[in-house]
């Protein structure tokens, strides 16, 4: 069964799951995963890799010009829901960029929010004061009535904000947060339409300054904020985690939940999440492109936390 290794393993002090089915779509290239539950399955939004040729983006880089999401009551049998977003419908998108990165969705009020990071046209960037680092990235959102899309986007990005992986999170008290990275990781307050900032760009400051850090996904468990993210601290990503008593820190760094890909794999990017009383890491390893990093599977593991609510390492099931 699923929970029997990951118990054992759990007495020991590591996590780790029984699936058996990593990677958990077989039939595309998938990465950067958001896992939500929405009306009792496991919704995830990935980002989708392609593999670009000579006429598309750059052959040799990531190539992502749409979405789609899948789900699963069982963890173990996935629904393509199709294809939800694509950069050909972003009217501010860059058409012929192939960047759309890794994208985040929640639920409010009974509609849904993608958001998405995707290179800009020129005209939109000479619109909207060019990040602090100058970043070509721009982050929109789209809305759909139902988890599985259509999605519709919003004409213009999300004013004010510059970068990639947009994170959003919703507190108890109803106030929603957008994260995303761009060297460091920021976050401003949402308004309550979900599409544009409703307080300053607060930058986070108190992450590691050395090694690039990417992916921001928050969340909260018995009061504790978890900010976890990817990290190049030696070679590659590693997945860590910082804890604060509020949604916008300051964060004090706990440790390393997932170590470097064992196979090799430079990115990872997580989602954290709790599905019928046990709670689940996931993120992406290169499956089925050992040679090629940038054609990615997505993958799901459990996750455990101790007795104070630190966050238990989990070692990667492999096929
Ligand atoms: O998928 C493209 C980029 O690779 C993501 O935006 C990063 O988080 C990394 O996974």
């Amino acid at each position: 069964s699923i929970k029997c290794l990951a118990l054992l393993l759990s007495v020991l002090g590591f996590s780790s799951a029984c699936f058996g089915q990593n990677p958990l779509i077989r039939d595309q290239f998938t990465a950067d995963p958001t896992a939500r539950v929405i009306h009792g399955r496991i919704y995830v939004f990935p980002s989708h890799d392609i593999k670009c040729d000579s006429t598309q983006g750059r052959p040799d880089w990531f190539c992502m010009e749409d979405y789609h999401v899948f789900s699963s009551s069982n963890l173990t049998d996935w629904e393509d829901h199709g294809m939800i977003l694509s950069q050909y419908q972003v009217p501010w998108a860059d058409s012929e960029s192939f960047s759309m990165w890794a994208p985040d969705a929640i639920e409010k009020d009974g509609k849904f929010y993608f958001y998405f990071p995707s290179k800009a046209k020129t005209r939109e960037l000479e619109n909207d004061a060019p990040g602090v680092n100058g970043s070509s990235f721009k982050i929109g959102v789209a809305v759909s009535d139902q988890p599985g899309g259509p999605y519709t986007p919003e004409n213009q990005p999300i004013a004010k904000v510059d970068g990639i992986d947009p994170n959003v999170f919703i507190d108890h008290d109803g106030q929603a947060y957008l994260y995303w990275s761009q060297h460091h990781f920021y976050g401003a307050k949402l308004k309550p339409n979900m599409k544009e900032l409703d307080s300053e760009v607060f930058t986070l400051k108190e992450f590691p300054a050395k090694g690039l850090k990417e992916g921001p996904f928050v969340f909260e468990r018995n009061g504790i904020y978890y900010m976890t993210y990817p990290h190049v601290a030696n070679k590659t990503e590693r997945i860590e985690y910082a804890i604060a008593d509020n949604p916008l820190g300051p964060f004090e760094y706990q440790g390393v939940i997932m170590d470097e890909s064992p196979v090799g794999c430079w990115t990872n990017h997580q989602s954290v999440v709790e599905f019928e009383d046990q709670w689940y890491l996931f993120y992406h390893h290169n499956d089925y492109s050992p040679d090629f990093d940038k054609n990615r599977s997505i993958r799901a593991d459990s996750l455990f936390f101790d007795q104070e609510g630190k966050i238990q390492k989990v070692i990667p099931t492999l096929r």
